[in-house]
């Protein structure tokens, strides 16, 4: 895709003189006032330094994914996608996304517990990368329709770097449901 973008992954390079990167940021609440606190996030993410242009999907209803798999007793979650386009680094980025998601009451207990807000890095313009803590794109967002689907409906090309278009992907998984 864009040669820049590619090269926009820099580890912990210092931000001044980055080119503006396209990041795609998912959020989840279950728990609370979740159209509230996504709205707020989303603003958050407007007030970011070094970052404009931050653009949300509408926000989606979908039953809450454990480990175990769908569990329809678990508060649903509203999710949404938002693409960001920063000249943060991506390790700082995901700092500000964690710094937002504790101003909003996240507690980090059990993994895929229930939370106010779960920010996700998902993808940073083409990088690739398996620093622990920072790996891009985001494991699993290949699987999840909740991310998928809002993300899609903001770009229609969109691509999820290593794994191609999100259309095909999203069709892919609906298929195998
Ligand atoms: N996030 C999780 C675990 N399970 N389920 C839904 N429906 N939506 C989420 O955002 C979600 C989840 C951990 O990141
Ligand atoms: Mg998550
Ligand atoms: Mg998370």
């Amino acid at each position: 895709m864009n040669r820049r973008l590619a090269q926009g992954f820099h580890g912990d390079a210092p931000s001044r003189g980055r080119a503006p990167v396209r990041a795609v940021v998912a959020l989840g609440a279950n728990l609370g006032d979740r159209v509230a606190t996504l709205r707020a996030a989303v603003a958050d993410l407007q007030r970011l330094p070094l970052t404009a242009e931050v653009v949300a999907a509408p926000t989606i209803e979908s039953v809450a994914l454990k480990p175990d798999g769908p569990d329809a007793s678990a508060p649903a979650y509203l999710n949404t996608v938002a693409l960001v386009t920063t000249r943060l680094a991506p390790s700082v980025l995901l700092s500000y996304l964690h710094a937002i998601e504790a101003r909003h009451g996240r507690v980090r207990e059990e993994r895929w517990g229930d939370r106010t807000l779960d920010l996700d890095l998902i993808a940073y313009g083409d990088a690739r990368s398996d620093a622990p803590g920072l790996v891009l794109p985001h494991p699993r967002a290949a699987e999840r329709d909740f991310v998928l689907a809002p993300w899609l409906s903001l770009d229609p090309d969109a691509e999820l770097p290593g794994h191609g278009r999100v259309d095909a992907l999203l069709r892919r998984l609906r298929g195998a449901e």
